[in-house]
């Protein structure tokens, strides 16, 4: 087990390196491949600390073959190379600025004598050193909601509103006017299906379900049935971002999908500065940033998508328990966020709600 893990990790090399190969090296290919010898350990407790961008990280790393000298040590961020050790002490540190936040990977290579390496690579879990900014909300209009929609999907685009529901038997698809609250168009789904998210790319309507590991794609203008396609994650809420399908499933990673293959071409670890934030549920790309619910949470999360990094948080606590009391149980939770990017309008709402709320965000930190 052990010697193909280490076949694999010497293939991940091996690709990354090649990446920036020319042709006349793809000889190399051919070569036998290294064995790499398992001389060294990188500090273990590396893996139990969550660790702040822009703090030193402490790599120690472990002599554990002896009777293989060590010259020098390189350590590598994913596939960066940090740094070199030549001291006997083996010891180093390492300050993440920027990129990714969630799990990154630290790799050592040693260099021993007759040509012999040693390989060591370890998980690290990385956060924003900075807490998000926090937003508060003044509600600009309101508009009705129909209070049998289990919200799982809304957004806006050329005038309307598009919102997607959920439970078996109920789930449907809503074209609606806001202005005079008429649904233009519907459409049910076969009962087996628990709809989830819906987003709009080109022409298409796309809709998740829960489980099933199936969505759908309507046109927008007639919400006819063009196709079908299969995901290898549950369904919760769904967004694009330039040509790509964004996908959450209640966990803390975002899926971005490719709009016609559906293969995943990118995992997005969400963290704020305490650690990952689970259940990222509605979805809305609001450029630059997604803002996501979080499900049975009142709040709106900003993600850089670029990172995974929570840049805002916008605390919606009020507009459930003051003036408006929809939680009659656990299930109607604040869930949908839409935006009417021609004028700049921010939607929300949540499952069964009787209102639809066009709110502003406010800095509540600038004052
Ligand atoms: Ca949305």
């Amino acid at each position: 087990m052990q010697k193909l893990y280490y076949s694999f990790l010497f293939i991940i090399i091996i690709i990354s390196s090649c990446n920036n190969t020319s042709n006349k090296h793809n000889s190399q290919h051919n070569k036998t491949p290294f064995r790499y010898i398992k001389s060294i350990q990188i500090n273990k407790r590396l893996k139990n600390t969550i660790w702040k961008q822009n703090t030193n990280i402490p790599i120690e790393i472990e002599h554990i073959r002896k009777n293989k000298q060590i010259d020098s040590i390189e350590i590598y961020l994913d596939n960066k190379k940090q740094n070199t050790i030549y001291k006997n002490s083996f010891k180093t540190s390492l300050s993440i600025k920027h990129g990714k936040v969630g799990t990154r990977r630290i790799n050592a290579i040693a260099y021993h004598p007759y040509g012999k390496k040693g390989f060591n690579s370890i998980k690290i879990q990385i956060v924003p050193d900075k807490e998000p900014t926090r937003y508060s909300f003044e509600v600009i209009k309101t508009y009705k909601h129909d209070t049998t929609h289990f919200t799982e999907g809304l957004f806006f685009k050329n005038g309307f509103l598009y919102e997607g529901t959920g439970i078996k038997g109920e789930s449907s698809i809503y074209k609606i006017d806001l202005n005079n609250n008429k649904t233009l168009f519907s459409r049910k789904i076969d009962q087996e299906y628990f709809g989830e998210g819906i987003t709009a790319l080109n022409n298409k309507l796309f809709q998740l379900t829960w489980k099933s590991k199936k969505g759908f794609v309507y046109n927008i203008n007639n919400f006819k049935l063009e196709s079908e396609f299969e995901i290898d994650t549950e369904g919760w809420g769904i967004t694009t971002i330039d040509d790509n399908l964004v996908i959450s499933n209640g966990t803390n990673v975002l899926h971005f999908i490719n709009k016609d293959s559906y293969k995943i071409i990118k995992k997005l670890e969400i963290c704020d500065n305490n650690g990952p934030i689970n259940y990222i549920n509605e979805l809305e790309y609001i450029y630059p940033y997604i803002y996501a619910n979080v499900w049975q949470k009142n709040k709106i999360i900003i993600i850089e998508p670029t990172t995974g990094k929570v840049i805002g948080i916008v605390d919606l606590t009020s507009i459930i328990t003051k003036e408006n009391n929809f939680l009659t149980d656990n299930e109607n939770v604040l869930n949908g966020i839409a935006y009417d990017k021609l004028n700049k309008r921010l939607f929300i709402t949540g499952k069964r709600w009787s209102k639809i709320f066009q709110i502003k965000l406010i800095n509540s930190e600038k004052h």
